[in-house]
Formats: C-alpha cells, structure tokens, sequence
C-alpha cells in the first residue's frame, strides 16, 4: 500500500469506482460539474486548478470569454462540485511590467509556505509561466515570470526538495507546438530558476502512440512515499489533429527528474461525448488533483474538449498497481 504523504482531506468530492468498470479512473456520474456558460460572458470554462481553502475549496478557471479571449477568474465551493465563478479576472498587483495583461491561460494552484501559489501560461512576448501568490483568493500579487517565452504548463512542486524550489514545465513554440518533453527546474527563492534537468520524453514508435507528438505535465505533482506521482498529458497527431490523453509516472522523491516507473497506457482519454465535441474535440487536460492522505483518494480535475470542466476519481494504489500492471 502506498502512502500520500499530506493533509487528510475528509471532504473530498468522492464517488466509489462502478463495480464492473475495467480502468483505473472513474469520471463522476454527474459530469461535467462546470458548464461552458457557468459564469458571465464565458465561450468555455475548462483547464482549472481548485485547492482545499477554508472550510471548502477556492480554484483558479479558465474562461475564455465570448470574444474568445483567455483570463483566469477566481472561484470558491463548499463542496468541489459545484462552483461559483467571479465574473471579473484576477487582479494583480505588482511590477507594471510584469503584470500588464497579454493573455492567460491553464492555471494551476498549490498552497505552500502558508500561502496560495498560482502558475499559468502567461503571455509575455509569446507564452511563458506566469506566478504569482495569495492568502484569501481576493487580492493577488504578480511575481516575474518565472521563464524566458516559449514555456507552457509550468507546474510547481509542493515544497522545497533539498535546498530549491522546483517546477516542471515543458518548453514549448509561438503556436500548437508539434513537439514537447517534460523539464524540471530549481529555484532557491521563487525568483531566479535554473538547473534545467530533461525529465521524459514523447514515446517513439508503436509501444505507447498516445503520447507519440508532445506530453506535458499536468496536476501539481502528489507526493507518496514511493516517488511523486505525476498526472500529465499525451498527445498523438492523427488524421483529425491531436488528441490528448492523461498519464501518469513516478518521479524520485529527492532527484524528481529521476523516471522511476511509467505506465504504458494512459488513465483517462477522451470517451464521453463532452470530452470528444466541443471547440476542440477529442482533449482531456488534467490541471488539479485533491488528495486524502487518510484513505488514498484522489480527485482529479480536468478540462473536456477545451470546453468544460470534469471531475474523475481513482486512489494512489489503484494508479500505481495500473502503472506496474501496464509498465512504459
Ligand atoms: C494546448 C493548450 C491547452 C489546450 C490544448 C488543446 O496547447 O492551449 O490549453 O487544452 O492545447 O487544445
């Protein structure tokens, strides 16, 4: 048995696995929990990160608006399923430079140090990692962008491994970037990041075509006693364009650019109608996953057809047994 290493979590959202399905992720009965208009002026409301705050949950969304621009909007629950959307974008506060507004996207939240820290591609003379903090989810301080343009999917490690600060991230293009591999970097104050390390790469050839053209991480990594497990996406390139499906990997706990295991197959793929039509069909982009460190449970939140928002449900023993059971 595995052990998430963290905080109990009692009022996990939570559903139990149907009794006769054969996957290692179960996707909630009612899905998807956020609609494409759930909140004022939304085209689409998907990519989103939500975090255990107070006595229920805080997240950063993604709307894109009906004019088709990118923001990230603050938004709180009592119970992660269902939510109440600010209509107005988070506000930063900060070097001017730094937070005049290009284009936001793809956030993803953790609490560290006592505080809420938010990454997101942020644009800044092409796509980078925006970062920034908060302690109640109203006002929000901008810190620089942690890379140079062009960087996608910046995902920060929940505490400090040995003396540094540590990210993913998966260097990227200006557009739908055909190419990309998982990177981890180190920073001692947040600020200033460097020892770059390649972490994996795509999968050549037939043994795992999912994740043949780009992959990138996804969830903020979850630390168990055997490794910190990382929920990413994969994509393959078919005759209808590119098709994203979640994976997992197990990173060494103290050298997290260290592959200790990786699964072949992926957990989770576009199957549901609201996962394969939508502006973009055929996308499942996992941003956030709630833990419980009492009993395992895991709930994963992801963006559907770059539409809108589910929810999905697994525990770290099952992710793991699938992973040895189906090994890369
Ligand atoms: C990526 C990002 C994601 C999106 C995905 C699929 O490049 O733009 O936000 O979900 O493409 O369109």
């Amino acid at each position: 048995m595995a052990k998430i290493i963290g905080n109990p979590l009692p009022n996990i959202p939570w559903q139990e696995k149907p009794a006769n399905l054969d996957a290692p992720v179960w996707r909630y009965t009612e899905n998807p929990i956020i609609n494409r208009h759930d909140q004022k002026n939304a085209n689409s409301i998907f990519n989103s990160a939500v975090v255990p705050f107070e006595d229920g949950f805080a997240g950063i969304f993604r709307c894109d608006s009906r004019s088709v621009s990118m923001d990230i909007f603050p938004g709180f629950s009592k119970d992660g399923i269902h939510w109440t959307i600010s209509d107005k974008p988070v506000s930063f506060e900060g070097d001017p430079e730094v937070t005049k507004r290009e284009y936001r996207y793809d956030p993803r939240v953790l609490k560290m140090d006592g505080k809420y820290y938010i990454t997101w591609c942020n644009g800044a003379h092409g796509p980078t990692i925006g970062m920034a903090w908060t302690e109640d989810f109203k006002t929000f301080h901008q810190m620089e962008n942690a890379f140079l343009p062009y960087n996608r999917n910046g995902v920060l490690f929940p505490r400090k491994i040995g003396e540094n600060y540590m990210m993913l991230s998966r260097p990227s293009d200006t557009g739908h970037t055909p190419f990309g591999d998982i990177f981890c970097s180190q920073s001692p104050d947040l600020t200033y990041w460097g020892k770059h390390r390649w972490v994996m790469g795509i999968v050549n050839g037939d043994e795992s075509a999912w994740q043949s053209k780009k992959i990138g991480p996804g969830c903020v990594p979850i630390e168990t006693d055997e490794g910190w497990l990382m929920i990413y996406h994969g994509v393959i390139n078919t005759c209808n364009g590119f098709v994203y499906r979640i994976g997992i990997a197990l990173l060494d706990l103290d050298e997290p650019w260290k592959v200790k295991g990786r699964s072949r197959n992926y957990i989770l793929g576009p199957e549901e109608l609201y996962e394969c039509v939508g502006d973009v069909p055929n996308v499942t982009f996992p941003c956030a996953a709630l833990t419980d460190s009492a009993t395992g449970r895991i709930a994963m939140y992801y963006g559907c057809a770059d539409t809108v928002t589910g929810l999905a449900f697994t525990t770290v023993d099952t992710l793991l047994d699938y992973m040895r059971e189906y090994p890369l």
